[in-house]
């Protein structure tokens, strides 16, 4: 969907000294929606902020967080400014794939806690003005989960709960042959033999997340229920995982076809995206609307095309959106990082996005490397400004609001089994521990984390200078600047205004936000790795003003000259590597 941009200004020159006024009228037909006539929705309001729960607080001192301590760090969440509180999955689960992999969707794993402390934890977090989305994992659940052992030994109605076929052919030691070519996204075939059935079951994930049967109706309630169930306990929505892999072609003898170009890459046009997917989620979604204000996020990774398909459209709405893992992707390391992929990574969902429908920025996860450092730690300020201050919803993972590391972690410490998978040589290069190490609190004991005196991941050294108490007590840290861009994102023109790209290059990128009768803010961010003064004139889209406002700039800044509320001139914006600053535009 192409849209256009188009501008126009207009000078008016007084001479009362030389007082140039610029009034930059500014239109775009972007697509999300305007003001819902009952006001906006709650995850229009404000961020969503990802807990880790393993990793945030651990109220037991057994060395692995729980639900009890995010309880105990509420005051964080409330002070962050965010407004949902999503919750990595927390449910009973043997942790093949740490709580991805389900034994019972109805319950809480006592390495969290009980369904007690989950009742406490929605009532806390709902007391202090929070919503909560829990992680609804519907594509597999665990080998362990007592409807796979009922499936395995084809017990009534459970017989086909999930994926089963039988082999292709066996070879000459009588080993049988997978139905079809599909692999599984952690490699080697997707499928596995069941000696109990002597069959093959399919499992997208691990051999231990066997994927189940959305073309059983059984099934399909089932997961409702799983629904009505946490909804009935007052959760507020859901994130749900892994989605495009829901269904699979009901033909099990397809092969997919390989690439041309990597005989090892299928295309996934059997086993993603199915039209019985979208299906599906139409259904949930029906469920969800059933009850006040409840969100649906999906997760997909895909082609832009495929990822908007689940926002549905406007007479069939699907998710409220699917988790926008461009930007992630585009600003994979430093070296790429510049004005025209950032500003081409907006554009890209917003020109893609449907007719009304609500955009979002995600930074970081516990799938990938801590912002600061793939993008540099002068960077963590300037890419939360953009993310929050942009039209839609921030999602910002636990430990980013104060720019937390990667951590070093050794063979012989490394959890994660996609780590452990590549052995000693190359489970760096796949880990994904690194962004999971707790939460840094304080310089104190394990970084305020546990009372124990072990914790499940190494707490990362840098602890005793990055960590929450102290960034609390500066004057200036990447907590402060955080919770201040939360509070400016309330002001109408964040809520409600255009966006608009007036001047992005290798070295620079910068937006700004504008609606008729309220202020217009210009963001402005030198990605470079080299202090700079910037002309934000050369180059520029439409016509800019000769100065304006100093609102806010990051904490990694050194300018003492121009503090909130100084001018800057816009032909020579001083900024250090790295720098975003948000400034206010004169009014006309
Ligand atoms: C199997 O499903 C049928 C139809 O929904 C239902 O009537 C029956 O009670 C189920 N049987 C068991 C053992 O759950
Ligand atoms: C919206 O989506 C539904 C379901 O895919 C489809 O049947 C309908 O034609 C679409 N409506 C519009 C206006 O595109
Ligand atoms: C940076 O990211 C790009 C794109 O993903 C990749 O091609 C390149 O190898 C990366 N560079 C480094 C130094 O990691
Ligand atoms: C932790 O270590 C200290 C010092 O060795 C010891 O006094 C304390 O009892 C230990 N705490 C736990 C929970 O094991
Ligand atoms: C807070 O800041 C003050 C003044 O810089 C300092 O003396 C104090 O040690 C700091 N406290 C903490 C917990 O960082
Ligand atoms: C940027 O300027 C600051 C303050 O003058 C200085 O401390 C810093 O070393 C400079 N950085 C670079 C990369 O030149
Ligand atoms: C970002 C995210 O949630 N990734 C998860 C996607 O689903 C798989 C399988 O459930 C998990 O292994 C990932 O961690
Ligand atoms: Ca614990
Ligand atoms: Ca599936």
């Amino acid at each position: 969907m192409q849209r256009s941009y188009m501008f126009a200004g207009a000078f008016v020159v007084l001479f009362v000294g030389i007082i140039v006024i610029v009034v930059v009228c500014v239109s775009s037909m972007n697509g999300w929606k305007e003001h819902n006539a009952d006001g906006p929705k709650f995850w229009e309001q404000g961020g969503v902020y990802q807990v880790y729960p393993r990793s945030f607080g651990d109220s037991d001192g057994d060395g692995t967080g729980d639900l009890m301590g995010v309880v105990a760090h509420s005051d964080h969440l409330k002070d962050l400014g965010v407004v949902t509180v999503w919750l990595s999955p927390i449910f009973k689960s043997p942790m093949k794939d740490f709580g991805y992999d389900i034994s019972n969707y109805m319950a809480i794993d006592p390495i969290f806690g009980t369904m007690d402390d989950f009742e406490r934890l929605v009532a806390s977090l709902h007391r202090n003005g929070l919503k909560v989305v829990l992680d609804f994992v519907p594509n597999h659940s665990s080998n362990l989960h007592e409807w796979f052992t009922k499936s395995e030994a084809r017990e009534g109605n459970y017989t086909d709960y999930y994926v089963w076929a039988e082999a292709k052919d066996y070879d000459k030691n009588n080993t049988p042959i997978p139905p079809n070519n599909w692999m599984s996204e952690f490699g080697g075939s997707a499928w596995e033999w069941s000696g109990i059935r002597g069959q093959f079951y399919y499992h997208q994930f691990l051999a231990e997340q066997p994927d189940l049967n959305y073309r059983n109706e059984h099934v399909k309630e089932e997961m409702k229920n799983v629904l009505r169930f946490w909804l009935d306990k007052g959760v507020d929505g859901f994130r749900v995982d892994a989605v495009k892999y829901l269904v699979e072609a009901q033909d099990l003898n397809l092969d997919e076809p390989t690439d041309s170009d990597n005989p090892e890459l299928l295309h996934h046009i059997f086993t993603t995206n199915q039209p019985e997917t979208f299906q599906i989620l139409r259904e949930w979604r029906e469920l969800v609307d059933k009850y006040h204000e409840k969100v649906l996020m999906v997760e997909v990774y895909s082609e832009v095309e495929d990822v908007m398909k689940y926002y549905g459209n406007q007479s069939v709405p699907l998710a409220h959106f699917p988790f926008n893992f461009f930007m992630l992707e585009a600003l994979n390391n430093r070296s790429t990082l510049n004005g025209y992929a950032l500003k081409d990574t907006i554009s890209l969902w917003l020109d893609y996005m449907p007719e009304g429908k609500w955009p979002n920025w995600v930074l970081g996860n516990h799938d990938n490397g801590r912002v600061a450092s793939r993008l540099g730690k002068d960077m963590v300020d300037a890419l939360n400004m953009v993310v929050l201050l942009l039209p839609g919803t921030p999602v910002t993972y636990n430990g980013e609001e104060i720019g937390m590391e990667n951590t070093f972690i050794s063979w012989e410490d490394t959890r994660d089994p996609e780590g452990c998978r590549w052995g000693p040589d190359h489970y760096q290069e796949h880990s994904r521990d690194p962004e999971r190490t707790p939460m840094q609190w304080n310089d104190g004991h394990m970084a305020g984390f546990t009372n124990g005196n072990n914790t499940w991941l190494p707490i990362n050294a840098n602890y005793q200078e990055i960590n929450v108490a102290a960034q609390k007590n500066a004057t200036h840290s990447h907590l402060k600047f955080y919770q201040h861009v939360t509070e400016i994102r309330q002001e109408e023109t964040f809520k409600k205004g255009k966006v608009t790209f007036p001047t992005y290059d290798d070295s620079t990128f910068s937006f700004i936000r504008s609606l008729e009768g309220h202020p217009s803010y210009l963001a402005v961010v030198n990605v470079a790795t080299v202090n700079r003064t910037v002309n934000l004139h050369l180059g520029a889209n439409f016509q800019l003003p000769d100065k304006a406002e100093m609102v806010i700039h990051s904490s990694t800044s050194v300018a003492k000259e121009t503090p909130s509320g100084s001018t800057v001139f816009l032909d020579s914006l001083t900024l250090v590597a790295g720098e975003g600053v948000l400034l206010k535009l004169p009014e006309d």
